[in-house]
């Protein structure tokens, strides 16, 4: 079995901790924002262990856009070189549990409509793009 581990933040760890030993009941949301929480399982492109890494649940029809804001931190999350490196995700959305495949929006039509959708859904997206210098990567799981 592949070896998982968990965030080096404690806030995150405890987010994923509760959120799947509930079976998707508890911890779905952003602390006081109210707003919908995703798991999002990955593999490590380094260690090939398995992560978990919480995000705002953006969705589009059946997909879920995944952004990649890390609060408008001037470098990106580090999940993002793993999904580059093994595509292969699984969503859980509370209850359900979803084998998906992320592909990088590098389309500009695409990625302005995805973001637009994404800022409706967690309006902090907007003030994290405008404090960073880099562009904000934006995924897509189908
Ligand atoms: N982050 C976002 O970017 N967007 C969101 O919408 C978002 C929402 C959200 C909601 C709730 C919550 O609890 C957290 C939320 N976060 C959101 C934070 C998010 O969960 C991540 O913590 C954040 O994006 C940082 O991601 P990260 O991948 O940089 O994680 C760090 C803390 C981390 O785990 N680092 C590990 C470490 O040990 O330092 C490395 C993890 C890793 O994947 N290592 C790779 C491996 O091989 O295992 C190697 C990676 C490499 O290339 O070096």
């Amino acid at each position: 079995m592949t070896e998982y581990i968990p965030s080096p933040r404690d806030w995150v760890r405890e987010q994923v901790e509760l959120y799947e030993g509930s079976g998707g009941a508890e911890g779905v949301t952003l602390r006081e924002t109210g707003l919908p929480v995703m798991i999002v399982t990955h593999i490590g492109r380094k260690t090939g262990a398995i992560r978990k890494t919480p995000l705002m649940t953006v969705k589009d029809g059946d997909a879920y856009v995944l952004v990649a804001s890390q609060g408008g931190a001037p470098k990106n999350p580090v999940w993002v070189y793993n999904m580059r490196a093994n595509p292969e995700v699984e969503i859980r959305d509370q209850a359900q549990v979803m084998k998906m495949r992320a592909r990088e929006v590098t389309d500009d039509a695409e990625r302005a409509r995805l973001w637009e959708m994404s800022v409706a859904a967690f309006p902090p997206y907007a003030e994290y793009q405008a404090k960073t210098d880099r562009k904000i990567p934006v995924f897509v799981a189908e």
